[in-house]
């Protein structure tokens, strides 16, 4: 615990942090004192853990509320994370915290399981605070920093801090489900919400499903163009930002469960918890804040009718059922609270016999330890969420069955059912179903048990927390470590894909296919990547095509394609959709511009050693590979300023030590479009490493695959590290789309 210092005027904030997280709860809690006394201690939830490490290594600042009402709290460092407190009022908690977050949008964005409240005053509050929290975010964050905005509490934040702040690049992060149009679309507030989240440059949710809604709420309510995972915004200057609105599902910090699972104390606690339940054969268990979107009541209904039934009894089976106080000052929680606590009663009052009760009900919170050992002592554990945005606990259920046993029995309709597939799968809402899950459950055979927690483990351990961040930030900076070979994620939209009629794999050839070298001339696809192109054009529902920003000439000469595939050259200036030569014929007016443009651009090259044009047909290429970045950057500047003096409203482009210009405007993205048709394709998988490429990305439909090859800013939702794992990849699609034959 570290003191603080109380402040009664306006905190100063540097904005020196080159990365703010922004959520609604901060993650210390206050402990008590004044001044220079005031003490505080780290609550570590997911958040955190998954948070940290990034943290520190940028030195970021996280912006939140303390969690006391009418406390101003000045800047301060706890655990070498600097802290900058929003001040809430109790009334703003009221309005803004459990009136329109807890009682309006959570209700709404799960499916309406309660009735949602709608009140203006709860709204305003909302707006109000909203913008108090991107205030702070403004006030803290350098020039370009990166802000990462979490949760449903505070999605107008983006929005605002795009209008202060232009500079940064923003990410969000919905923790909770975005729900279907036609549930969203009650919020009278709906258009002020999408305009929010459309401030940001990633808006991240759960699961593919909730990306969805959100991109058709975004085309119902504005009618902006979405592709895929990208939204169109039209900007006031008549262009438009590209929008990423895809899944990133959250996970757990796996290894640490584990850890606590295999201490000695943890594995004795789960034994003496067995036994303080009279030693029964199956102990169930239920972990869940107490809230009416966990479907403890189906549970608890489920259950009881088995005992009813006499399927199991109370020496053979018992359920622990943890329910940690959750908004309690919230009318709809009391009632469930009530609800529950009755039916713990009755259920207790009519099974329960000496030393062995139906039903462990606690409704207090635990230390993680404990959790671990209640993890490790339950033999079924029994998620049975109505709607859930993931579900960390059965999350760390599989974490922590380092022995490989124990049975998950999962809600289809939490965010955890898209991973978890092993689990028992259940609509919680068909109390039969959920009965015969639970006793399939609790019969399930040793083996049968292993086989699944092995496979359920593998994946929670692949995509742990760290994943889950790193991921986000990649996405949202370009900037990550990429690790070699295919990632599972890859792997399984690979596995979708060959699923197709007719695929398209369209790929760029340079630093794609082919690993960059100084002479363009020299550049040949590798040995791998070549044979698994020649693969796959052989399938007569694949085709192959090759999209490059070179001249076609050139192109064939490098790549030696195979006879079938499709060429594209000149960023789609130039198209080959059969075999046999291609033509393009410049306009009059377009010859004499080429002729001057290439006259222009060699003159400025010959000034500087090392520098090469690119003649192409309808333009020119500057390279300026060899030239070292400032001396480079400054011959395109040279020749950007005589061209656009000499012929205005030429069409340019730069790409990795390259500028070009054209006479006639084209880019892969209008190229991939039409190969796409020619093909008659159902799937695209694309694959690029260029700037050049994110104009492809950017036409991939939600069934397409875009892989980016290395670092950099990228619209794609996937990332090999170079030309040997594009090889890999191609070798997985034409092993998969041989077997799909
Ligand atoms: C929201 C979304 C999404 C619970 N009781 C105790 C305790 N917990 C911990 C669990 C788990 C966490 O709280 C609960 O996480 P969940 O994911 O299950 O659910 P929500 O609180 O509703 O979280 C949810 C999540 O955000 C993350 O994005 O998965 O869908 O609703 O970690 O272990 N922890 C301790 N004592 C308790 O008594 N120590």
């Amino acid at each position: 615990m570290k003191p603080a210092t109380d402040s009664e005027t306006e905190p100063d904030i540097e904005p020196i942090y080159d990365m703010v997280v922004v959520s609604n709860r901060l993650p210390v809690d206050y402990v008590g004192g004044e001044g220079a006394e005031t003490q505080w201690k780290s609550s570590p939830g997911g958040l955190v853990t998954a948070l940290e490490p990034v943290m520190r290594a940028t030195e970021g600042a996280w912006v939140g509320w303390a969690g006391v009402a009418d406390r101003e709290f000045a800047p301060f460092e706890h655990d070498g994370i600097s802290i900058v407190p929003v001040p809430l009022s109790a009334q703003e908690i009221e309005d803004y915290y459990e009136g329109f977050s807890n009682d309006t949008l959570w209700p709404l964005y799960h499916d309406v399981i309660a009735r949602p409240s709608f009140h203006r005053e709860w709204w305003d509050a909302y707006v109000a605070v909203n913008r108090r929290f991107a205030e702070a975010a403004a006030a803290a964050a350098s020039e370009g920093a990166v802000v990462w905005v979490q949760d449903y509490q505070l999605q107008l934040v983006p929005r605002m801090l795009r209008e202060a702040r232009p500079d940064l690049v923003i990410g969000f992060f919905n923790h909770i489900p975005f729900p279907a149009y036609g549930i969203y679309s009650q919020l009278p507030w709906r258009r002020q919400v999408v305009e929010g989240l459309l401030g940001a440059d990633v808006i991240g949710f759960q699961r593919a499903a909730d990306a969805g809604n959100f991109s058709r709420a975004v085309r119902r309510l504005f009618g902006y163009k979405t592709r895929g995972t990208v939204v169109d915004v039209p900007e006031g200057d008549g262009g438009v930002r590209h929008v990423v609105a895809r899944h990133f599902p959250i996970s757990i910090d796996a290894a640490a469960f584990e850890d606590l699972a295999r201490m000695p104390e943890v594995q004795e606690r789960a034994r003496a918890i067995r036994r303080s339940l009279g030693d029964p054969d199956i102990v169930m268990l239920g972990v869940d804040r107490l809230d009416y979107t966990k479907g403890i009541r189906h549970r608890m209904k489920a259950f009881g009718e088995l005992l009813r039934d006499g399927r199991v009894s109370v020496e053979h089976a018992t359920l622990v059922q943890v329910a940690s106080p959750s908004r309690e000052r919230v009318e709809t929680y009391r009632q469930l609270r009530d609800e529950i606590e009755l039916t713990v009663g009755r259920l207790n009052g009519d099974y329960s016999t000496l030393g062995h009760p139906a039903i462990t009900y606690l409704h207090h919170g635990y230390p993680r330890q404990e959790m671990a050992a209640l993890y490790l002592a339950a033999d079924v554990m029994l998620v049975t969420a109505l709607r859930d945005g993931m579900n960390l606990v059965a999350k760390e259920y599989v974490a922590s069955r380092y022995d490989d046993d124990g049975v998950l029995l999962l809600s289809e309709f939490t965010g955890a059912s898209d991973e978890l597939r092993q689990a028992i799968l259940v609509n919680p809402h068909d109390i039969d179903g959920l009965k015969d899950a639970m006793v399939e459950a609790a019969q399930m055979p040793k083996r049968e048990r292993a086989r699944r927690m092995r496979v359920l483990r593998k994946r929670v351990k692949e995509n742990d927390v760290a994943n889950w961040s790193a991921t986000f930030l990649e996405t949202l900076t370009g900037v990550g470590t990429i690790d070699p070979g295919v990632p599972e994620a890859l792997r399984t939209a690979v596995a979708r894909l060959v699923e197709a009629p007719r695929l398209l794999v369209a790929l760029d050839f340079d630093g794609t296919l082919a690993p960059i070298v100084d002479r363009p001339e020299d550049a040949r696809a590798t040995q791998r990547a070549r044979a698994a192109v020649e693969r796959m054009a052989e399938h007569e529902d694949t085709r192959v095509a090759l999209v490059s920003g070179r001249a076609l000439a050139s192109l064939k000469e490098v790549a030696e394609p195979p006879v079938a595939a499709l060429l594209s050259g000149s960023h789609g200036v130039e198209l080959q959709l059969d075999a046999g030569g291609v033509t393009i014929d410049l306009r009059e007016g377009e010859l004499t511009r080429l002729e001057q443009l290439i006259e222009i651009v060699e003159d400025a090259a010959s000034a500087a050693d090392g520098a090469w044009v690119e003649r192409k047909p309808a333009g020119i290429a500057l390279h300026t590979r060899k030239l070292g970045a400032s001396a480079g950057a400054a011959l395109q500047r040279t020749a950007r300023e005589q061209v656009e003096q000499a012929l205005p409203d030429l069409a340019t482009r730069t790409g990795k030590n390259v500028l070009e210009f054209a006479v006639r405007a084209s880019d892969k993205g209008e190229a991939l479009q039409r190969l796409r048709q020619h093909a008659g394709a159902d799937a695209v998988i694309y694959v690029g490493d260029d700037v050049t490429d994110e104009d492809a990305f950017a036409v991939l439909g939600g069934e397409d695959v875009g892989v980016k090859v290395g670092q950099g800013k990228s619209l794609a939702a996937y990332r090999l590290k170079g030309p040997d794992d594009v090889a890999e990849l191609l070798e997985l699609l034409a092993d998969a789309r041989d077997d799909a034959r």
